[in-house]
């Protein structure tokens, strides 16, 4: 035992949609608790992960990416990503190196220097260092610290690694004294039942095309202990269109069958036993102006109001 003060508060990871928030979350947590896909706008709410460093527990809060919204959903995750921003210790601002100061970026500046609480710390993380030149990095390390007053700048490759022990070490000295928030081996603050569901949603995207992907949602229905350790996971694909759920199901079914075998997989890993999984898909016309769907989101329906 050592008696070194605890630390504890939140970190909020912002930035333009795709720039890796949810994978530098899930490996500061060392754990996949945010769905990751190449496409933009994968995350939906806020996410929270939980990760000690020494006596200090950070509660990594991972946000919908930051964008111009056009659709009541689209709004209510922009606002659920500021609000994340407003609750938090400790903003993270995550950059592409590839992309640098992008006209999206330049519009988080500016609000963020409207939003930002006196005195709130936010840093710079310029994202996967792993695809550019040193000389890159440097020009753009400097273009966006003369842009805004960031307490620090972090290079990091969230999926590689690169920068983020870092960057942990440093945003725990920030944190203020305090007891934890959470028991110390908890990693992630979302109900099973909405991880579940996401994993599903991870998978429909990576495997469904164009706009597909935006416009369904997956919800758990229901969740069986069985006596022989293993669990039965019911879940509900809406889709928008009668075309649409032709697609989601594929021929045959197999888009469904490959999808649920892939999510029933990353289930099984971090639930750590047995899972049945069940898929059905429902249309929904109306689903994306449902305050219930948003419910079942994390989402605040009100926030969508234009
Ligand atoms: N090369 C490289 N790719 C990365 C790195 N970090 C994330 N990615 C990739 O970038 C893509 C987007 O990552 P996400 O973590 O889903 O990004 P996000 O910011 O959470 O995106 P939204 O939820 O849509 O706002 C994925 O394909 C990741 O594998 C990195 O350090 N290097
Ligand atoms: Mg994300």
């Amino acid at each position: 035992m050592t008696d070194e003060t605890t630390r504890a508060g939140f970190v909020a990871l912002i930035g333009e949609p795709n720039a890796g928030k949810s994978t530098l979350l899930n490996r500061m947590v060392g754990a996949k608790v945010s769905i990751v896909t190449h496409k933009v706008q994968t995350t939906r709410a806020r996410i929270r992960g939980v990760a000690m460093e020494g006596a200090a527990q950070l509660v990594f809060v991972d946000t919908p990416g930051l964008f111009q919204p056009k659709r009541r959903l689209d709004r209510a995750m922009v606002a659920a990503a500021w609000g994340g921003a407003a609750d938090a210790d400790i903003v993270v601002l995550l950059i592409e190196a590839t992309r640098g100061l992008t006209e999206g970026v330049e519009t988080i500046l500016t609000a963020l220097e409207e939003r930002r609480r006196p005195g709130q710390p936010v840093l710079l993380a310029i994202n996967k260092i792993d695809r550019v030149q040193a000389e890159v990095l440097l020009a753009l390390t400097e273009k966006l610290n003369k842009r805004f007053a960031f307490n620090g700048t972090f290079l990091i490759s969230a999926e590689k690694g690169h920068g983020v022990a870092d960057l942990k070490a440093d945003l725990a000295g920030r944190l203020p004294e305090g007891p934890w928030l959470y028991p110390e081996d908890q990693i992630a603050d979302l109900p099973l039942r909405m991880i579940a569901a996401e994993v599903t949603r991870e998978k429909l995207t990576l495997r469904l095309h164009q706009e597909l992907p935006y416009q369904l949602t997956v919800e758990t229905e229901g969740w069986e202990e069985r006596e022989d350790g293993s669990v039965r996971i019911d879940q509900i694909i809406y889709v928008l269109r009668d075309g649409h759920k032709g697609i989601v199901l594929g021929k045959k079914g197999e888009t469904t069958k490959a999808v649920g075998q892939a999510a029933r997989k990353d289930l099984e890993t971090f639930l750590e036993r047995r899972v049945h999984l069940f898929l059905q898909v429902k249309v929904r016309p109306g689903w994306l102006d449902d305050a219930e769907r948003f419910d079942a989101m994390g989402l605040d329906f009100k926030d969508g109001n234009s």
